[in-house]
């Protein structure tokens, strides 16, 4: 059946899957003329062009527009000389690109969290359960300012699993921490709201621990809906209608996957 009508896609993490990309939105019959396309985060890394994926994506102008994962802050503090590359990350042709530094600062516009509409928001992780969708979106800005003041600094910075729990008045540097932590690596949660850096998998033998979005704190408006990406193993299942998970996990031979925001349905291409 042919596409006629306007489509919002919000795609999982990329990380550099430049040939499932192009498979996903010819299946979607994407029209970067007519459709919108959004991304999760995790744009670039372990995928086998992440040259092309960022030359594609930043072509479509202001058809496209992402969030930030741990991936692409990497990739912005190893283009500073901060950090070295990750060992299975395949950066090197986009290392050694000469439009390095105009996809980097292509990269740094774009916010750890964003509201695509009324309903849908999207931040690479998660929603951290001490906050509420309005604070999520406001510490975004925080960061996004400190980032696009003094790159250098911010990228030095950032580093660390410490503090684990969020209080208000935490010193500017961890204070900066904190929200990309829980905006781009969370998973599991403890009871006391502490984040936990270590356990990947789909369930902890830690019974404190719980996923993000199973803590009894964590309060989202009916109407509203948090999109993410980061967790592959969760191949894209939560326990609620109001949480989408769109990793399903294509660069580690599984799917890629693109909700579609007009019809609330997945589509997805193996790899
Ligand atoms: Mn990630």
């Amino acid at each position: 059946m042919k596409q006629s009508s306007a489509q919002t896609l919000i795609v999982g993490d990329i990380q550099g899957c430049y040939d499932g990309l192009m498979k996903l939105l010819d299946k979607c019959q994407f029209d970067d003329r007519r459709d919108r396309l959004y991304a999760v985060g995790d744009l670039v890394a372990r995928g086998e062009d992440s040259l092309a994926t960022l030359s594609f994506l930043k072509g479509l102008g202001t058809a496209f527009q992402s969030v930030l994962g741990n991936h692409d802050l990497h990739l912005l503090a190893v283009s500073k000389n901060i950090k070295s590359s990750n060992k299975k990350d395949r950066l090197k042709n986009l290392l050694t690109s000469d439009r390095l530094d105009e996809f980097c600062d292509w990269l740094m516009q774009f916010p750890l969290a964003m509201a695509i509409d009324k309903k849908h928001i999207m931040v690479h992780a998660g929603l951290y359960p001490g906050w509420s969708p309005e604070q999520l979106l406001r510490f975004s800005d925080e960061v996004s300012q400190a980032l696009q003041q003094d790159p250098h600094t911010f990228l030095t910075q950032m580093y660390g699993n410490g503090p684990d729990i969020w209080q208000y008045d935490l010193p500017e540097v961890e204070r900066m921490r904190f929200i990309v932590n829980a905006c781009t690596r969370m998973r599991f949660v403890g009871k006391d709201l502490h984040l936990n850096m270590q356990e990947k998998g789909t369930s902890s033998s830690d019974n404190q621990l719980m996923p993000w979005f199973e803590h009894p704190d964590l309060h989202i408006p009916k109407k509203q809906r948090i999109v993410f990406g980061h967790w592959a193993a969760l191949e894209g299942q939560t326990s609620s209608k109001q949480i989408i998970g769109l990793d399903t996990g294509y660069v580690w031979g599984n799917t890629l996957t693109a909700y579609r925001v007009d019809s609330k349905d997945r589509i997805s291409v193996s790899a």
